[in-house]
């Protein structure tokens, strides 16, 4: 069984202080993690998913900007990417236009994306609802997902996670993702076929 186990790689990116490391946390172990620690390097943690057909690989990266630099090596193995802000802090969100721009050149063109709202337990004033209506825009604007959670309850996100997986498992299934992936010059025409039926991830702004 543990032969056909399909091995997936996310990584959580965005800024400072959004909770990429509190994600990691409750997705893989279940528990809030309420003391900040700033990461300081890629750090990641696994779980065993849907019945021990997939093993989900999280990789953490730092968000502070003169670390970030370790976790580019990583984009191109990556299956799938979690683009997290911090509800409470729209610039988190703006922020996350030029990780995408570096996640568009660095990963696979297959590589799908999700865009996560984090600490929705926050206090809904005007700010959280403006900061709500530009992260649903960016994400039409993008064609991906848009899903709102909080690490603290633990509210959406198993959510974040059962889509991404269902969408990385078709690429997979497509052989455009994983160890049978083909040449991506040669899948370019795929990756145009792909675009115009589902919506692609990784155009540029
Ligand atoms: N209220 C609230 N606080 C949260 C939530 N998730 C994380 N936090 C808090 O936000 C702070 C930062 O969380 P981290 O997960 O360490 O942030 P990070 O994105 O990994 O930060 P860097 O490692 O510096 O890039 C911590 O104090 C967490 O307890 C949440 O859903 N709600
Ligand atoms: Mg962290």
């Amino acid at each position: 069984m543990s032969d056909q186990q399909i091995v997936i790689k996310y990584m959580l990116i965005g800024s400072n202080m959004v909770g990429k490391s509190a994600f990691l946390a409750r997705f893989c172990e279940n528990r809030y993690l309420q003391i900040y620690e700033e990461s300081k390097g890629v750090d990641f943690k696994q779980k065993i998913y849907d019945n021990g057909k997939c093993k989900i690989c999280i990789f953490d990266t730092p968000g502070t900007m003169n670390l970030r630099y370790s976790s580019y090596g990583f984009y191109k193995g990556a299956f799938g990417f979690i683009l997290i802000f911090d509800m409470s802090r729209p610039q988190t969100l703006q922020d996350l236009r030029d990780d995408f721009s570096k996640i568009a050149s660095q990963s696979s063109q297959y590589a799908q994306l999700i865009l996560v709202g984090n600490k929705s337990d926050s206090e809904v004033n005007q700010e959280y609802i403006e900061t709500q209506r530009e992260a649903q825009k960016m994400a039409n604007e993008l064609h991906i997902p848009y899903f709102e959670i909080s690490c603290l309850t633990g509210q959406n996100v198993d959510l974040v996670i059962e889509d991404l997986t269902k969408r990385v498992l078709i690429q997979i299934g497509n052989g455009n993702l994983g160890s049978k992936s083909g040449n991506q010059t040669q899948n370019r025409q795929k990756d145009e076929n792909i675009r115009s039926e589902n919506g692609c991830c990784c155009s540029i702004f």
